[in-house]
C-alpha cells in the first residue's frame, strides 16, 4: 500500500490524486492541514524536508514534487499513459503542465501570500490581484497555445487525457475560489470542466475529501 500526504484543497496534492486515480492505483490517504502548519511539524519534515505537500510513499520509499511524483507513476505504472509517445507532442504537454507548475503555481503558493501580507504588508485586496494577474499572465499563454497548437480536442491534446489536463483541472479550480475572471479562456476552462467531470477525477476532487472544511 502507499500513502499520500495530502491536503484537500492543495493543487499540487490534487495533481496527484488525479494521476493515482486514473491509474487506478489505491492509496491511504496522511492528512496534512496547512491552516494548521502541520506542514512544518517536525513529523512530517522527517517525511518531506521541505515540508510542503504532497509526498507519496511508496514501499517505503518518499517521493515529493508532484510533477516528479506524477513521471515517476507514469513510468513504473504505464496504463493509461498520461504523456504521449511522439517526442514533439510530449514536448508540447510538458509545456503545457509547466505553465502552470513553474510559471503560475509557485508566485500563487500560500506561503507567498501569507509572506506578500506579513513581511511586505499588502492588503488583502492586493494579495487578490496578485492571484488574479499571475492566473492571467499563466492563463493567456496556455489558451494562446491551445490556438496555436490546433492539437486540443476533449482535453489538450487530442481525446486522451493527460499530464496538462491533471495540473489543469486544480489550477482552475483554485482560480475560481480566488474569483478570477476565466472569461478570456474559453478553451482551457471548457477541457479543465470535462475532465473535472470525469468519475476518475470527480471522486478526488477537494470537497470529496475527508480533511474538506
Ligand atoms: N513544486 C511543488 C510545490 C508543492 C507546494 O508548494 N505545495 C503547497 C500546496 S499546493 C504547499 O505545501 N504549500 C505550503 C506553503 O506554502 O507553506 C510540487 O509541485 O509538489
Amino acid at each position: 500500500m502507499r500513502q499520500l500526504y495530502t491536503f484537500f484543497r492543495s493543487s499540487t496534492s490534487y495533481r496527484v490524486r488525479i494521476a493515482l486515480s486514473l491509474k487506478g492505483l489505491d492509496w491511504e490517504a496522511r492528512y496534512v492541514s496547512l491552516p494548521r502548519m502541520e506542514h512544518k511539524a517536525a513529523d512530517y519534515l522527517a517525511t518531506n524536508p521541505q515540508g510542503l505537500v504532497p509526498a507519496l510513499v511508496e514501499d517505503g520509499q518518499v517521493l515529493t514534487q508532484s510533477l516528479g511524483i506524477l513521471e515517476y507513476l507514469d513510468e513504473v505504472y504505464p496504463e493509461p499513459p498520461l504523456l504521449p509517445r511522439a517526442p514533439l507532442e510530449r514536448a508540447y504537454v510538458r509545456a503545457l503542465a509547466l505553465i502552470v507548475s513553474c510559471d503560475i503555481h509557485p508566485l500563487n503558493n500560500v506561503r507567498v501570500l501569507k509572506a506578500l501580507k506579513a513581511r511586505w504588508g499588502l492588503a488583502d485586496a492586493a494579495v487578490d490581484d496578485w492571484y488574479a494577474h499571475w492566473v492571467a499572465e499563466g492563463f493567456r499563454g496556455f489558451e494562446a497555445m491551445l490556438a496555436r497548437a490546433g492539437r486540443a480536442a476533449s482535453y489538450c491534446l487530442g481525446d486522451r487525457i493527460g499530464l496538462a489536463d491533471i495540473c489543469l483541472v486544480p489550477q482552475v479550480a483554485n482560480a475560481r475560489r480566488f474569483n478570477c475572471d476565466l472569461s478570456p479562456y474559453p478553451r482551457l476552462v471548457a477541457i479543465a470542466d470535462r475532465a473535472a467531470a470525469l468519475p476518475a477525477i470527480a471522486r478526488v476532487a477537494p470537497q470529496t475529501q475527508a480533511d474538506a472544511f
